[in-house]
């Protein structure tokens, strides 16, 4: 039966629109070309990603939760959580004990300026077969320290919102960016700690990972690995660089002959950023994925870094993150090879993905940064980091 010219017409339409649709859901993201006309670099998650180079540690019975003498090393995943984000924090969970910590059962560390609740508790362990830790922060390292003047820290506030600085208002919020730059790491609970993998609720994972990170990190003498890599608001943190420049002018002997000051100080991609922030490109690991070494923190040229800077009131007259103030640190007193890039660990944190092309992956799109608004496409410092440091 011969189907009428229009109704063929129709059909057509609609299998096209179709295609349209599935094209716009799956397709990898196109490079975002500003209106100078730049076009940002091929995305290199887009090409093959097998595991890292080296020696790697399997899973094997020497990984079994409780197992005496077992092949883990000193470290753990590491949460700072409130007892309200309980369900994205079963969701990152889920993601991370499916994706790799069901095979080498690394305990899990909480840790909360209040109490748990006892659902809290009971709800996390039972999403793992892992030891749970719960520990509260003392307050000596959570309170806003003494030397902070209350009406100035007001009068900064008021200025900081005026420029949109998100969370600006937020004491807490300075105070949480305090405790992750310098603070978590001397929490007694971690004294036998040496590696740790920062978690946050709500963040996903998405490829199966099947070597020890940990192993991988301790065996390759890596201090610090990252999977995402972006500018900051120039705005949050316009006196973090003055004070470094400070910092460093007293003690040049810590800043590390292989450093990644080019990095750091890139004025090409970003001049504007450059500026706003004095001198700083603004680059930073976003820090909400962190698996690193604590020795680093531990060591006097950070410790006597972070002092210098608390003293310098920016956590609270400004808001400098725990993300610029490690990567600065990072950038200046290590060795830039012994920072590492996960490309192989599928991540988000809203709104931005690590998606790498492997046949391990699945739920993120290969390649694709964001999900978000095609301008968040210039937040993306990686470019800046293969530059001038590699991706090793
Ligand atoms: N216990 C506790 N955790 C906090 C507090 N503020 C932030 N966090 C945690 O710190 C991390 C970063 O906070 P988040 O709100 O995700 O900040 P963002 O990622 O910069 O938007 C998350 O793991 C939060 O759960 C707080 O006041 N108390
Ligand atoms: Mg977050």
């Amino acid at each position: 039966m011969a189907i009428a010219r229009p109704v063929r017409v129709l059909g057509l339409a609609a299998i096209f629109m179709w295609c349209f649709f599935i094209w716009q859901i799956f397709s990898p993201s196109v490079p975002y070309s500003r209106s100078d006309s730049t076009v940002y670099e091929r995305d290199p998650n887009l090409d093959p990603t097998g595991e890292p180079e080296g020696m790697l540690m399997r899973a094997s019975d020497e990984y079994a939760p409780g197992v005496k003498n077992s092949a883990r090393i000193n470290a753990t995943l590491l949460a700072l959580v409130r007892n309200e984000e309980l369900k994205g924090m079963l969701s990152a969970m889920e993601d991370l004990e499916r994706t790799w910590n069901h095979k080498f059962n690394y305990p899990w560390t909480f840790f909360n300026d209040v109490p748990f609740t006892e659902e809290f508790k009971q709800k996390t362990q039972a999403v793992t077969k892992a030891e749970c830790r719960y520990e509260l922060i003392p307050k000596e390292h959570w309170e806003t320290p003494l030397w902070i003047n209350k009406d100035l820290y007001e009068e900064s506030v008021k200025f900081l919102a005026e420029q949109d600085v998100q969370y600006a208002d937020k004491i807490s919020y300075h105070q949480m960016c305090r405790w992750n730059s310098g603070m978590f790491y001397k929490h007694p609970a971690l004294a036998d700690m040496t590696y740790y993998w920062r978690v946050e609720p709500n963040v996903h994972f998405f490829c199966d990972v099947d070597y020890d990170v940990f192993r991988y990190m301790q065996d390759n003498n890596k201090t610090y690995g990252f999977t995402i890599n972006l500018y900051d608001s120039p705005a949050s943190i316009p006196s973090l660089w003055p004070e470094t420049l400070k910092f460093i002018a007293e003690h040049p002997e810590y800043v590390h002959e292989n450093n990644a000051m080019d990095w750091l100080t890139d004025k090409v991609r970003r001049p504007k950023h450059n500026k706003k922030a004095n001198g700083y490109s603004t680059c930073h690991f976003w820090s909400n994925f962190e698996i690193a070494d604590m020795r680093f923190w531990r060591s006097k040229a950070y410790e006597e870094y972070f002092d210098h800077l608390d003293r310098a009131g920016g956590f609270f007259y400004e808001r400098w993150g725990d993300a610029p103030v490690h990567s600065v640190a990072l950038g200046l007193f290590e060795d830039a090879s012994r920072i590492h890039w996960f490309r192989d660990i599928g991540y988000q944190h809203i709104p931005f993905f690590n998606c790498p092309n492997s046949r391990k992956c699945k739920g993120c799109v290969t390649g694709r940064l964001t999900d978000g608004e095609a301008f968040l496409h210039k937040e993306d410092c990686r470019p800046n980091w293969f530059k001038y440091v590699g991706m090793g």
